[in-house]
């Protein structure tokens, strides 16, 4: 029987690849605030402001939704130029979604963290799932202040949360104000056939992977029974490593002219906070799942998606 999931920031960098996904077994009702005509005509994407209470239990009724994927956020990078309002708008909009959906239908939650919840104290060569966090991002502080939220719901049974820690998204969708935006906007280059002045110094590493990685892992782990789920806050993930100096240099190598300036910018020391490696041993061996797009096939596959082939 189809499953009533509501989305929320669905217009996001994230949210239109999990529609499509979703889409295919379920009826999925889309909201966001930014509900532009293509998306309207393409998603049925309604209006859904995460930070009006009321109006999220209202779609939860009116839908009889089973299952909330909440995306409403702000990214590192922006939200670090407007601290107090994204730390109240990232957090809001979970609490309100967690309030909705307390004594209503909703069965389960996913909501997405990221490798921002880490810092130097985590060992960033390899960071592990359960590590000292001390974030110094407000973005960071935001996703670690909901993963506590999620580990008490989870604890004490109020409610099934479910989440992921994700690293940087590599997808043709237009970046959403990230540290890791670099790797979507080099391939935007392409296209524009303008010099790329990257934010982030050129041999700075950081995990990445491919947007339909993360949609399959995440969708997945909606499935599984709770039994099968070890982590009551947020899962570890990853598919590959990469610097901007060697993405630039895998997309010169395919043949396409790509000038990049190196400018590091305030981001640079986002990325010097987050790690170089991470170690996802326990959601690769809790859902049987490992990434099908390893660096190669992420770059053919998101320059495909922009038709430059
Ligand atoms: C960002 O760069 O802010 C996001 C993230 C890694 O959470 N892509």
């Amino acid at each position: 029987m189809k499953k009533n999931i509501l989305i929320t920031g669905a217009s996001g960098q994230l949210g239109q690849f999990f529609i499509d996904k979703l889409v295919e077994k379920n009826n999925v009702i889309s909201t966001d605030i930014n509900v532009s005509p293509r998306l309207i005509k393409k998603y049925d994407l309604k209006f859904l402001d995460a930070l009006n209470e009321v109006k999220v239990r209202k779609f939860i009724e009116k839908y009889h939704i089973d299952e909330i994927y909440n995306f409403a956020s702000i990214l590192s990078a922006k939200a670090e130029k407007n601290p107090l309002k994204s730390f109240q708008l990232n957090t809001n909009c979970f609490l309100n979604v967690i309030k909705a959906s307390i004594s209503s239908s909703v069965k389960k939650i996913f909501w997405p963290s990221s490798i921002a919840v880490f810092s130097k104290e985590s060992n960033l060569n390899y960071v592990q799932q359960d590590v000292i966090m001390n974030p110094t991002t407000i973005y960071g502080a935001s996703k670690l202040a909901c993963e506590k939220v999620i580990n008490y719901f989870n604890i004490n049974g109020l409610l099934d949360i479910r989440s992921i820690r994700f690293p940087g998204i590599v997808s043709s969708s237009t970046p959403g104000g990230g540290t890791t935006d670099y790797i979507v906007e080099m391939i935007n280059n392409i296209k524009s056939k303008k010099k790329y002045i990257c934010p982030i110094s050129p041999n700075t590493i950081l995990p990445m992977m491919h947007v339909n990685d993360a949609v399959d892992a995440s969708v997945k782990l909606m499935s599984v029974p709770r039994k099968n789920i070890n982590i009551n806050n947020s899962y570890n993930i990853s598919s590959f490593e990469t610097t901007p100096y060697e993405w630039k240099n895998l997309i010169c190598q395919m043949g396409y002219n790509l000038e990049v300036d190196f400018q590091p910018d305030f981001r640079q020391k986002i990325a010097d906070s987050w790690p170089r490696k991470i170690d996802d041993e326990q959601i690769r061996k809790d859902l049987n799942w490992k990434p099908k797009f390893n660096k190669i096939k992420t770059l053919k596959s998101v320059i495909e998606d922009y038709s430059l082939t």
